[in-house]
C-alpha cells in the first residue's frame, strides 16, 4: 500500500527532536504536545450535531492531540463567534490539550478559498487551529490561504469594540482592517397619516474599531471548564497552519503519484504556512523536509483480536489499516480515527486503545 521510498531521516528522529526543526511554530508545538500526551491520536469527530461533538471532545480529548472536525455536517451549529460551537471547542482544546482541524477540503479558487476560511458564518479561521486543502485548482489555492491567515495573524491581538450613537454621524470612514467603521444602521422613521414610511428622521450609527488587547481574543472565557487549562505546554500559538491532501484513503481516488508530487512541492514553496500533509505515507524526501504527516482510513481489530484480526473496508470506498502499519511501515505521524472510536460502546476507553498502539508504533518506529 505505501511506496517503497527511501528511509528519510525523520522517520527515525523523535516528536521532541523534530520539533525542534519544524519550520511552523504549530508543528512545533503540537510536536512537544505529542510527546508530552503520549499521543498521535486525532479523533474525526464525525457526529451528527454540536452537542455530541461537544461531549465526545471532553470524554476523549485527554487521549488526543487533535479533533478533526466537519463543522457543516452538525446539527444545531451554534455560530456566536463568543459563545458558540467553535469557541466551546477552544474552550475545550484549551482544558483537554489538543488542536482542532477543521477538515474542510477547501478547493476552490484562491479568492473564494480566502472567503470561505476566513468569512461567512461560521469564521472557521477564528476557531480552527488547523485546515487542510484539495489542491485540485492549483497551488494558488495554497498561496491564497496562506495570504488570509497572514492578514488574520496580524490582527489577532485587536479586538472589535462597538459603540452606538443616534444623530449627528456625518463620518462613513472605512480604514480598512484596525481602523474605525461606521455603518448607519435603521432608526426610527416618520409615518404619514396613511402609514406609509416618510422621511428619516434620525440616524443610529454603529462604530466598530479594533483595539489591542494582551488577553488571547480567541480564548474566551465561557463556561465553567475554563478556568481549566492543560498543564505542562502553554497555550498553542496564534498562527494557523494548513495541511495538503496529497493522498486519499479511499478506493479508485485521482491522487496519483505526479499529483502527490505537486502538493510536496506546494508545501516547500509554503513552509511557513504549510505543517504538512493528509496522507497514506510520509512524504519527507528532500533533506530538508520535516513536514508531520496524519492518515486517515484507520482502524483496529477488536480488542483480543489485534494479533490474527483484519479490518475491512466500511463498502462505500473507504480502506482501513491498523496503527501499526500506518505510523510503523508507511512512516505517518497521527492516525485520524473516527468510527473506529465514536461507534464503539465505550468511546473513551477505545480512543485510549487506539492512542496506545499509535504510540507503540512510533516507539517501535524510532527504535529500529
Ligand atoms: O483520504 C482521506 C482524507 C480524509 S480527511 N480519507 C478520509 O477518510 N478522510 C476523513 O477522515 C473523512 O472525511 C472522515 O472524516 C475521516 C475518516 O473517518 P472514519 O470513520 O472512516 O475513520
Amino acid at each position: 500500500m505505501c511506496a517503497d521510498r527511501p528511509k528519510h531521516p525523520t522517520l527515525k528522529a523523535t516528536f521532541a527532536e523534530r520539533a525542534k526543526s519544524a519550520s511552523h511554530p504549530l508543528t512545533n508545538y503540537l510536536m512537544r504536545l505529542m510527546e508530552l500526551k503520549q499521543s498521535n491520536l486525532c479523533l474525526s469527530a464525525d457526529v451528527t450535531s454540536a452537542r455530541e461533538l461537544l461531549h465526545m471532545a471532553d470524554k476523549v480529548g485527554p487521549s488526543i492531540v487533535i479533533l478533526k472536525t466537519h463543522y457543516d455536517i452538525l446539527a444545531g451549529w451554534d455560530y456566536n463567534p463568543q459563545t458558540g460551537t467553535g469557541a466551546k471547542l477552544q474552550s475545550l482544546a484549551r482544558k483537554h490539550g489538543f488542536l482542532i482541524f477543521e477538515d474542510r477540503k477547501f478547493g476552490d479558487i484562491g479568492h473564494t478559498v480566502q472567503m470561505q476560511y476566513t468569512a461567512g458564518s461560521a469564521r472557521v479561521i477564528d476557531w480552527a487551529h488547523i485546515v487542510n486543502v484539495n489542491m485540485v485548482p492549483g497551488k494558488a489555492a495554497v498561496q491564497a490561504l496562506a495570504e488570509a491567515a497572514a492578514k488574520w495573524r496580524s490582527r489577532v491581538n485587536y479586538e472589535v469594540k462597538t459603540s452606538v450613537s443616534e444623530n449627528g454621524a456625518e463620518e462613513n470612514e472605512d480604514n480598512g482592517h484596525l481602523g474605525t467603521r461606521e455603518m448607519p444602521a435603521p432608526g426610527p422613521y416618520q409615518r404619514d397619516n396613511d402609514g406609509r414610511k416618510g422621511s428619516i428622521v434620525s440616524i443610529t450609527t454603529v462604530t466598530q474599531s479594533f483595539e489591542p488587547v494582551d488577553s488571547p481574543r480567541f480564548g474566551s472565557r465561557i463556561d465553567e471548564g475554563d478556568e481549566l487549562v492543560y498543564a505542562g505546554i502553554e497555550e498553542p500559538p496564534y498562527e494557523r497552519g494548513l495541511l495538503i491532501l496529497a493522498q486519499m484513503s479511499s478506493t479508485g481516488n485521482f491522487m496519483n503519484e505526479e499529483y502527490t508530487q505537486a502538493c510536496v512541492e506546494a508545501a516547500r514553496e509554503h513552509k511557513d504556512f504549510v505543517m504538512g500533509f493528509v496522507s497514506q505515507e510520509s512524504l519527507n524526501s528532500a533533506p530538508t523536509d520535516s513536514f508531520i504527516h496524519m492518515t486517515p482510513g484507520c482502524q483496529l481489530p477488536p480488542d483480543g483480536e489485534e494479533e490474527n484480526g483484519t479490518v475491512e473496508g466500511d463498502g462505500l470506498g473507504q480502506n482501513y489499516n491498523t496503527p501499526a502499519k500506518l505510523v510503523g511501515l508507511c512512516g505517518t505521524d497521527v492516525i485520524i480515527v473516527g468510527r473506529g472510536i465514536i461507534k464503539a460502546g465505550d468511546p473513551q476507553a477505545e480512543a485510549a486503545r487506539y492512542r496506545d498502539r499509535a504510540w507503540a508504533a512510533y516507539q517501535k518506529r524510532i527504535s529500529q
